[in-house]
């Protein structure tokens, strides 16, 4: 069939919106015509060239939501009309690492979706007989897109698209890592370095857990006003305080340290800040960002000796299959907000306005309708 894809053909190029050829799903593979579909930050960190698994010419996005329209042989877990929500952490339930509990990190198709592949090690798209890459198992900025079925989460049917997408990365990465990787407690004290697409549901998840201070950092003071209506209880700007007094400033807040902080930016020099503001002997410092291939991070190694905790979260140490469609539950009951954080709408051919309001600053989430 022929699909309709934003293709990013090199790095560092705008994407061009081109009709490609799309193979239907092969065993264990569904076909999902893609509703909607939030641009974050990875898309662009990827689109830059600096990751290290980026290829191209490749079809990005991760933040989708859409309709399974056909599925290939032996697929059980979902059906033709079915409302889903792609994975790029898939659930398989049988890897060691779904297996022992004790991570979201599933292994199944970990190797070959790096490389920009299917399982099977092809390409479902391609443009006069040439591969296109997939991205991250998901490529949502495709109209219709081919997944493995472990990487689909079957979502309730009343959910709109336009809005839940944000539950396929930034939703669930913001307020898992609170509350899946941190475990944050009420009363707890929580820094978050960061207010965009990320941060601001790590403030979300952390006034949701019934968070004490919840401190907000970031260079530019437009988020304030957003973050504050989400919980935020104060804000530090490091260009008006001094980025090396950021840390001091957040010890004297807080008598002595944050219980937990989170790094929302990507930036390695932000990292070892969130990590040295938490409180000596038990502080936790949980790393969201991607950093670019090749940055490595660093701290004195007596930070550590003395209780703190550095950690990573991947797609919020969520299980796709399995807590995906509880947090769709959560923003239909009302439990979380998803609305006011997207702050801008747009058609595919529009794709690349969304790309640069986010390197303006200008946005929170920017979203692809189809
Ligand atoms: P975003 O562009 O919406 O937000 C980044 C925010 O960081 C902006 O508000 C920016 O002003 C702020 N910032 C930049 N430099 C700063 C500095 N030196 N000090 C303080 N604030 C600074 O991006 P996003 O979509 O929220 O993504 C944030 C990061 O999280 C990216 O690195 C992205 O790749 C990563 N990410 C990781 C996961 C995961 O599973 N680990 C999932 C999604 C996104
Ligand atoms: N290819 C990148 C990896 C970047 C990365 O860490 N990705 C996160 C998700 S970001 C979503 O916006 C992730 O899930 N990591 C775990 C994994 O297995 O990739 C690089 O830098 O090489
Ligand atoms: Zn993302």
């Amino acid at each position: 069939m022929k699909t309709r894809a934003a293709v990013a053909f090199a790095p560092n190029t705008p994407l061009e919106i081109v009709e490609l050829d799309l193979e239907g799903p092969k065993e264990g593979e569904v076909l999902v015509e893609i509703m909607a579909t939030g641009i974050c930050h990875t898309d662009a960190y990827t689109l830059s060239g600096k990751d290290s698994e980026g290829v191209f010419p490749s079809i990005l996005g991760h933040e989708g939501a859409g309709i399974v329209r056909e599925v290939g042989a032996g697929v059980t877990s979902v059906k033709p009309g079915d409302h889903v929500i792609p994975l790029y952490t898939p659930e398989c339930r049988q890897c060691k690492t779904c297996l022992s509990q004790k991570s979201n990190l599933c292994t199944a198709i970990r190797a070959t979706q790096g490389k920009g592949l299917m399982p099977d090690g092809t390409s479902r798209f391609s443009l006069k007989g040439q591969p296109i890459y997939h991205y991250m198992g998901c490529s949502t900025f495709s109209n219709f897109t081919v997944m493995p079925e472990i990487a689909v989460a079957k979502i309730r049917e009343d959910a709109p698209f336009d809005k839940v997408c944000y539950i396929g990365c930034g939703v669930t990465t913001g307020i898992g890592a609170v509350i899946y990787t941190a475990k944050v407690e009420a009363g707890a004290d929580v820094a978050v370095f960061g207010l965009g697409g990320i941060g601001l549901n790590v403030i979300q998840g952390a006034k949701m857990v019934g968070a004490d201070r919840i401190i907000g950092v970031d260079i530019n003071p437009g988020k304030r006003a957003m973050a504050e209506a989400f919980g935020m209880t104060h804000f530090i700007n490091p260009k008006e305080v001094g980025a090396d007094k950021v840390v001091q400033a957040i010890t004297d807040l807080t008598g002595g340290g944050v219980d937990y902080s989170f790094d929302c930016t990507g930036n390695t020099t932000v990292m070892r800040q969130a990590l040295e503001c938490c409180h000596r002997g038990w502080g936790q410092s949980i790393i969201i960002g991607v950093a670019e291939a090749g940055q490595e991070i660093s701290t004195r190694p007596f930070q550590l000796v003395t209780g703190r905790v550095w950690r990573g979260s991947a797609f919020g140490g969520a299980r796709g299959r399995t807590d995906v469609p509880k947090i769709v539950d959560w923003y239909m009951q009302g439990k979380i907000r998803i609305d006011e954080l997207i702050t801008d709408v747009m058609p595919l051919d529009q794709i690349n306005h969304g790309f640069d309001l986010m390197h303006e600053g200008k946005s929170i989430r920017s979203v692809v309708v189809y």
